[in-house]
């Protein structure tokens, strides 16, 4: 296994530029602690704490893997503007954040989503259309989290890493040998809840990784507002290992995850990585990020594409010709015309039913709400239901 506690050197702010500095812009700034296996050009390179060693089918599935969630994204946003989903928090362009985090989880760990995992929530085997469902309103996901070691989505910034920290107290008690992974966003760290569960899981060395997207934006508060140091130094000052990696390099993603997951089922307890990326679009559907960015900035990270990268790596390496190409996007269409279709045939939930699903068993309290409501409805002229 890789290493994954070493020393970090401190760092310029990720704000910082000096007036002598003609270097990158601050939404660039130079890494010198970045962990990467892939450059944004495709070219393998080694890192001397991690390595990858992948065969070429391997590869090739997270190729498909990351198109076929980038294609589920665009036909979800698009359903969404033609009226058919309440919302829509798109994973563009942190596809190698998520297939990377995901493909590292072994069967029987647990991962905890916010509301922007679908690709972390593709690699668990959870259907496309269960995800469609809480985004038009259905229901509240309709996966089962224990079945599929992955949680329902989480709105509320922050709290499903107290949820993940208490579950890997449970799992240390149970004696079981698995990890559980917490997601988290950049503005997420603000949050108390999650410097709460970062204090338990350290002080019982909980087998939880905490995994931060840093995709630069809490939605239009920029990451300058949320900490004055780089994300991953926190870590050491809850006293575990902090990681930054580049999070638009799906091998780096999926080597520093294994590593850290492989520690905290080891009893090493727990560690932080921050995943180096960008949210290419809006915060959500309802979001226009042209009022708080410029266009130049999105531009500069289109350059960093994760996907891009990863088709160049495997057509200059010859590991995946036209042929693959080709039949990926064919799958791609298929996909996306499976979720449509599902989407748009949805039945529409009677309002009644969401007494039900509150907790596993009705309680009494809630069957006399439930009737209540019922006896309201059925007050409306031409009432049928
Ligand atoms: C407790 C709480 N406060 C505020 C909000 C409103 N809110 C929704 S998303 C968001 C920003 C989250 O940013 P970040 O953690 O960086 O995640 P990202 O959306 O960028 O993935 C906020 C403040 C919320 N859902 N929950
Ligand atoms: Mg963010």
């Amino acid at each position: 296994m890789t290493a994954l506690r070493h020393e970090t050197p401190t760092q310029g702010l990720p704000g910082d530029r000096s007036p002598r500095d003609d270097g990158p812009p601050p939404h660039l700034p130079p890494q010198p602690d970045l962990v990467q296996l892939l450059t944004p050009e495709g070219e393998r390179v080694q890192h001397p704490d991690y390595s990858i060693d992948l065969d070429d089918d391997e590869l090739r599935a997270l190729y498909r893997d990351m198109v076929l969630v980038r294609r589920w994204d665009a036909e979800a946003t698009a359903l969404q503007r033609q009226g058919e989903l309440g919302l829509w928090a798109s994973l563009l362009g942190q596809e190698a954040a998520q297939i990377g985090a995901g493909r590292a989880l072994a069967e029987d760990d647990m991962a905890f989503p916010t509301y922007r995992e679908h690709g972390v929530a593709w690699t668990r085997g959870v259907d496309p259309l269960h995800v469609m469902s809480l985004y038009r309103g259905v229901d509240n996901g309709g996966w089962n989290p224990v079945e599929r070691g992955f949680n329902l989505y989480t709105v509320v910034i922050g709290a499903q890493c107290l949820h993940a920290t208490g579950y890997a107290m449970g799992v240390q008690r149970d004696g079981a040998e698995s990890a559980v992974l917490a997601f988290l966003g950049d503005g997420a760290t603000s949050q108390g809840e999650v410097n709460e569960a970062m204090i338990f899981a350290a002080s019982f060395t909980a087998p939880v990784v905490f995994f931060c997207q840093n995709n630069q934006y809490a939605i239009s508060a920029p990451l300058e507002r949320q900490s004055r140091v780089p994300l991953f130094q926190r870590a050491s000052g809850f006293g575990f290992p902090g990681i930054r990696v580049d999070g638009n390099d799906v091998l780096a993603v999926l080597a520093v995850t294994r590593a850290a997951l492989a520690a905290a089922r080891e009893g090493q307890g727990p560690s932080f990585i921050e995943a180096f990326t960008y949210r290419m679009g809006a915060h959500t559907t309802s979001d226009d990020p042209s009022r708080y960015r410029m266009s130049g900035e999105v531009e500069e990270w289109k350059l960093r594409d994760p996907i891009a990268r990863l088709k160049a790596y495997l057509s200059r390496g010859r590991l995946a010709g036209a042929d693959f190409f080709e039949s990926v996007e064919a799958d791609a269409d298929e996909l996306a015309a499976r979720i449509r279709r599902g989407t748009v045939e949805m039945p529409d939930p009677r309002p009644s039913d969401m007494f039900d699903v509150v907790y596993a068993e009705q309680t009494p309290h809630l069957a006399a709400q439930k009737a209540e409501f019922e006896a309201y409805e059925a007050g409306f002229e031409g009432a049928d239901r």
